[in-house]
């Protein structure tokens, strides 16, 4: 199986752990996109009850034209289960997050569910995390600024342009830095410290906040807990 077909596998597999009148998280990506399909297909053949808060203005998109029920995080009073995707996840299950510009909302929905679920194919495990860069959302106002910081600590920043040479933007309209790391040895150090930093709404560390990872195998899904 092609990456595409073992992230198709995994996004089956996890609306398996989907109970009818769940409350769900639905996380951002191509991964998590075979998983909304295939959430759809049960709402319409089983008639499963769903409601699914979206991390993602285009991820409430298709789970709309899917016919699921789409609320905000603050219209529910729990979420029971988030099923996202990943950029990296480490051996001891920390991650990295972000490559599509949606962590920000992706860490408000993880940290208010009951248990999180992330699906991957077996290209994101790996020993170490770090050679996928961090992203790291940034108020536009005084980024520039931000960006001269975090060059002099040595973190190798940059902004993330899109193919037009224009910033990358968030849901939120804010602007997305990507630290070029290579290895982080230290994540949670480096977690507390661009959190402190005025200006970095939220960064792609996700520690110690994953239940269940999915792992896209050539043999089937592996599933972790
Ligand atoms: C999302 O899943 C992002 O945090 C991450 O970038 C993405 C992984 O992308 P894909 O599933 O398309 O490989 O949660």
């Amino acid at each position: 199986m092609d990456q595409n077909e073992l992230k198709e596998l995994v996004g089956k597999e996890a609306v398996k752990f989907i109970k009818d009148g769940m409350v769900v998280g639905l996380g951002t990506g191509s991964t998590v996109k075979f998983m909304v399909d295939a959430l759809g297909d049960r709402v319409k053949n089983e008639g499963i009850s769903i409601i699914g808060v979206p991390t993602s203005d285009r991820t409430a998109d298709q789970a709309r034209s899917l016919g699921i029920t789409v609320k905000s995080v603050d219209e529910v009073d729990h979420i029971d289960l988030t099923i996202d995707g990943a950029d990296e996840i480490s051996s001891d299950f920390q991650g990295i997050k972000g490559g599509g510009a949606a962590h920000l909302f992706e860490k408000i929905v993880a940290t208010n569910s009951t248990k999180v679920m992330w699906i991957v194919d077996e290209s994101k495990m790996v020993d170490q995390l770090g050679a996928f860069p961090l992203p790291l959302e940034v108020i536009p106002y005084g980024s520039t600024q931000v960006y001269k910081k975090l060059e002099k600590e040595g973190l190798h920043p940059k902004f993330r342009m899109d193919a037009d040479g224009k910033h990358v933007l968030t849901d939120s309209k804010n602007y997305v830095i990507d630290l070029h790391l290579g290895e982080i040895n230290h994540p949670h150090e480096l977690a507390d410290y661009l959190i402190k930093q005025v200006g970095i709404v939220e960064q792609g560390l996700f520690l110690d906040m994953v239940n269940t990872v999915i792992v896209g195998r050539q043999n089937g899904p592996e599933v972790l807990q």
